[in-house]
Order: structure tokens, then sequence, then C-alpha cells
């Protein structure tokens, strides 16, 4: 019987990710992928020439956005997270425990709602020019994802990673936005819990970093 390492590297049965290589939504799943050591193939999409848009892309993500993951079996996921759980599905980044699973639900349900909405789009404003056309509500996300930063820090201080203590999906969630959060006019300095787990993170197996300039 063929292992799954080698049904994957059969190019009709590859992987593919639908991405844009400076979103760090679409670098989650690079990273993890890479650190499972899983082949895929990599589709860039162009998502301020529209490529979003397309019916083609629309027809694999009718929400059109990227990241997307078409599996082998030719089924979409779409929703960075959702393609981390599923990815991780009986390694060691996710988990068998039942407590434990709901655990890193719950970082990835806080990266989504409190974290990423804030940090990301901090990012995105500044990049793209929109922060000096909205300050008012660019001064707001930075207020909220300053909150979260604090929530994380409070639970780093004492604790290594996210959840029982070892590396899961709910770093790599967290970390993404996190890292390079400078670059949406955040002051990480007096964050001293999340500059050691960002070390942390850099220093696991099979570490890569993104790619971080818009085009
Ligand atoms: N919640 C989604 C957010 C995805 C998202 O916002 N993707 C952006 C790039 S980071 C995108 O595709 N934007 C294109 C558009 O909105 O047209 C996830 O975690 O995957």
């Amino acid at each position: 019987m063929n292992t799954r390492l080698e049904i994957y590297a059969k190019e009709e049965f590859m992987l593919k990710l639908y991405d844009y290589s400076p979103s760090q939504n679409g670098y989650k799943v690079r990273l993890l992928l890479n650190q499972l050591s899983l082949p895929y193939t990599h589709v860039e999409v162009d998502i301020f020439k529209g490529g979003c848009d397309i019916p083609e892309f629309l027809a694999i993500n009718q929400n059109g956005r990227i990241p997307v993951l078409v599996t082998e079996g030719q089924d979409s996921i779409a929703e960075s997270n959702a393609i981390l759980f599923y990815l991780s599905e009986g390694t060691a980044f996710l988990s068998e425990d039942r407590l434990e699973r709901a655990k890193i639900l719950e970082w990835l349900f806080f990266e989504q709602y409190e974290h990423e909405p804030n940090v990301a789009v901090c990012r995105h404003w500044l990049m793209t020019g929109k922060a000096s056309q909205n300050p008012e509500i660019y001064k707001q996300k930075l207020k909220a994802g300053y909150e979260a930063f604090e929530v994380m820090e409070k639970h780093l201080v004492s604790n290594d990673f996210f959840v029982s203590m070892r590396y899961t999906i709910a770093d790599i969630a967290l970390y993404a936005y996190t890292h390079v959060a400078e670059e949406g006019g955040f002051d990480m300095g007096k964050y001293t819990g999340i500059k050691n787990w960002i070390s942390r993170i850099q220093s696991q197996k099979k570490y890569i970093p993104g790619e971080y300039k818009y085009y």
C-alpha cells in the first residue's frame, strides 16, 4: 500500500495551495506544510488585481479569499485555521486529547476574532495607505490589537507555548501576524513573553520565514 506521502507526491493527487505570498494567513499554512514535509503545488493569486474575484477562484471559495487548500481528493477548504486543523490531524501539531483539542480551538478562535481582524488589518492598512484615510478606525484597531497582545503576554510570561507547553497549530496561527506586528504600527518592545515565544517558534524544526513585501 502507498504511504500518504507517496500518494501526495503524485502530481494529480498533490495538495494545492491558493495563496498570496505576503499574506500571513497563507504563511500559516505554508509553515505547517513545510514542518509536516508535505509536498504541494503553490498557486499564487494576485489579490490586488482581482485574482480572488474570477469565477475559477470563486468556484473553490465563494468567499473570495485566500488561502484555500485543495485536498488530494479535490475538496477545497478555506479559512487558514480550518486548513491548519485539517492538515494537523493525527500529528503532534494537534492533539488526540479532547481537552487539548478544545484549548487549541479556543486560541484559534481568539486569533480570528480578537487578534487577526485588528493586528492584520492595521498592517494591511499601513501598507496600502488606508490608515491615513481612516485614522480614527485605524486607532481603534490598534487599541484592540494591543488588548489581544495583553492577553497573549499574560499567558506567555508563564507558558512556553499556548497549549500544554508544546508547539501546536495554536502557536502557528498566533505567530503569523504577531511576528510582523511592527509593520502594522505596533510597538512590541514591552512584551518580553511574546518576544521569547517568537524566538522559540523560530527555532522549531523545519521553520521557514515568510515573505513580507506587498506587490
Ligand atoms: N479569515 C480568513 C481571512 C482570509 C483573508 O482575509 N484573506 C485575504 C488575504 S490575507 C484575502 O484573500 N483578501 C482578498 C480580498 O479580500 O479580496 C482566513 O483566516 O483565512
